[in-house]
């Protein structure tokens, strides 16, 4: 059968997965009555809670006879590992830009990967529903770029497609339809079929998947040869070692799922069941005679944090999982799978160091193993400093921001304050679009500064691009915190009484313990206060006559907000039903010992 092998890549939202979508009802996965939702490709429950794509995702579809497999990519520059390694099994990429947005700090860096794959991108300008596009200077960004990108001249001779994943058109002029036929058309003229090598088996393991049936299973191309059911081969792992095993069980992608086959051919995409201890970049080759497939490599991780046991007193009271064994082995565990996340031990055995792309990627690993019912304690995110020619460097990305013309200077501003410089800016729109190079720190909480000085209108995207030089000493958190003075639960009395001290993030009646951050200062220092005092009033804050009808609604604070906000002598307890931030040292007096100490 005819084949071709697709990823679909873009910045964060430019619509990957609704196209996906598409194409999926298109083909008729569904039955015509069946109620899918929106987005059924984002399947994860974070996924479908924060609506962006995750982990990357295979489908597969038959149209004109012609067999699609079509991999959803994650557009999130955290998740940028993802993308380079599944960009493994394609033979071309659909590259999506926003009509509007135009080519985003994301959109260079995957379109950079697939043309280092010396893959054949089609270009589709997509959302050109929204009022104030403009395809047509979009198109002509997206030229630069693939030009400022060093793209051959076959790349640069792309096919475009203009159109609206959400109201279901694409046509290769601007002219709308009312079918994404075209570009399907599209996609089996422009994508090759897969190239074949002549020799025998090799097939890469570029994903994974987990079955509580069938354990691990490897995902990825076949490459060269055939493999069979029931078939001994070889896994040849990246350190060299190999391994021989047998397949038991082979699937190929059929709709959202999986079809059982007894041989799959070269240049179609599977999933093998049976290896055993495998781990991503291996080669499944051929018994007698094995060759490797070149190890993938991806980008290094730029930024760590520290995970322990939770050690604070509310230790043990929520989750299933608490000791450090379950904290290294589920870390552990997880490596496997997330190539750009690397975890090594500390000189103490309740914690660990653990490298990732970013606040999200880390974030994302926090989130999941919270809901798996562990306990424990995150500090907080640094970024790798390197050693490069005998210079202290750290990671600098590019930031694009785009804010309304009022706005403008306040965002210059704010980014210089946090040793950025600016590089570019244009009007786009009505919008003011500027770009900077900024040391990954200054980055550390500029997101919610930044919304908050331009009410909320501010669109910011960024991106690794390389280590520079050290930019010297760059400002944190401004203000200091409000500290809970004993444990016990906390009143809507006291709370009344320091509300002019700041704002809080806990409730009356919620249990808290000395040292915890409840809440910010107005201030910049912290301060110890007694939220626990008095006249105990209700816990309910039921609109009426009380005290505590007066006092502000908390500020609940995402996990990622806290990352970003905490500073280095404070700490977040994770569990499965709450995040609180604390000091590292609990207690006031050994605290103020030790940063004593530390000045002098
Ligand atoms: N106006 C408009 N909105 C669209 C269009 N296509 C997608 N969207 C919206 O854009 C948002 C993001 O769409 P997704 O398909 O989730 O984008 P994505 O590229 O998969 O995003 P990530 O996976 O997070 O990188 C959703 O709110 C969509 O409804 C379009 O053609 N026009
Ligand atoms: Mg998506």
């Amino acid at each position: 059968m005819n084949i071709r092998n697709i990823a679909i890549i873009a910045h964060v939202d430019h619509g990957k997965t609704t196209l996906v979508d598409k194409i999926l009802h298109t083909t008729k996965v569904f039955r015509d009555n069946q109620d899918t939702g929106d987005l059924i490709m984002d399947s994860n429950d974070l996924e479908k809670e924060r609506g962006i794509t995750i982990f990357s995702k295979n489908a597969s579809v038959t149209y004109n006879n012609v067999k699609i497999n079509v991999i959803d990519t994650p557009g999130h520059s955290d998740f940028g590992g993802e993308v380079e390694r599944v960009l493994k099994m394609a033979d071309s990429v659909v590259l999506l830009v926003d009509a509007f947005e135009g080519p985003m700090p994301q959109t260079r860096f995957v379109l950079q990967k697939a043309l280092q794959l010396n893959l054949k991108p089609i270009v589709v300008i997509n959302k050109v529903d929204k009022a104030n596009c403009r395809p047509d200077e979009v198109h002509d960004a997206v030229f630069e770029l693939f030009f400022n990108l060093d793209a051959t001249e076959e790349q640069l001779n792309f096919p475009t497609f203009y159109g609206s994943g959400k109201n279901g058109w694409f046509n290769d002029s601007l002219t709308p339809t009312d079918n994404i036929l075209p570009l399907m058309d599209g996609i089996i003229k422009y994508v090759p079929e897969p190239k074949i090598a002549i020799g025998n088996l090799q097939m890469q393991i570029t994903s994974l998947d987990y079955s509580s049936f069938l354990g691990r299973i490897a995902i990825g191309k076949v490459a060269r040869g055939t493999i069979k059911e029931n078939q001994p081969i070889c896994l040849m792992q990246a350190d060299g070692v190999i391994k021989k095993q047998r397949v038991k069980e082979l699937y190929v992608f059929e709709g959202m799922g999986k079809r059982k086959v007894t041989e799959v051919l070269a240049g179609d995409l599977c999933a093998v069941v049976g290896i055993e201890g495998f781990n991503i970049g291996d080669t499944i080759a051929d018994f007698e005679a094995p060759e490797a497939l070149p190890v993938i490599h991806v980008d290094e991780p730029t930024m760590s944090m520290i995970f322990s046991i939770n050690n604070s007193p509310f230790f043990g009271k929520d989750g299933k999982f608490v000791t450090s064994r379950h904290l290294r082995d589920r870390l552990m565990k997880e490596t496997e799978k997330n190539l750009a996340l690397r975890v090594e031990d500390t000189d103490s055995a309740d914690s660990f160091q653990v490298f990732g792309r970013g606040i999200l990627h880390l974030g994302v690993l926090i989130e999941t193993m919270r809901r798996e019912g562990y306990e424990l304690t995150v500090g907080q995110p640094q970024v790798l400093v390197k050693d490069i020619d005998g210079k202290k460097s750290e990671p600098y990305e590019i930031l694009v921001v785009d804010v309304p013309e009022e706005f403008a200077s306040k965002a210059i501003d704010l980014v210089s304050r946090r040793k950025g410089e600016m590089t570019v800016m244009e009007t786009k729109g009505d919008m003011q679009h500027i770009e900077f190079e900024v040391p990954s720190r200054g980055l550390i909480g500029l997101r919610t500064t930044m919304l908050t000085s331009t009410a909320g209108e501010a669109v910011m995207a960024h991106r690794f691009t390389e280590y520079k030089p050290w930019k010297g000493a760059i400002p944190g958190r401004n203000n200091g915190v409000l500290l809970a003075k004993e444990g016990g639960n906390t009143t809507a009395y006291s709370l009344d009484k320091l509300q002019d001290r700041g704002f809080f993030f806990i409730d009356p009646g919620e249990e808290v313990y000395r040292g915890m951050v409840i809440g910010e200062n107005n201030k910049p220092g912290d301060l110890v206060v007694n939220p626990n005092e008095g006249k105990k009033l209700t816990n309910m804050r039921s609109s009426g006559t009380d005290g505590a009808a007066s006092i502000a609604p908390k500020k609940s604070m995402t996990l990622e907000e806290c990352m970003e906000y905490i500073q280095g002598d404070e700490c977040i307890e994770v569990t499965p039903n709450f995040i609180r931030m604390r000091k590292v040292i609990l207690d006031e007096n050994e605290r103020l010992r030790v940063s004593k100490q530390m000045k002098s």
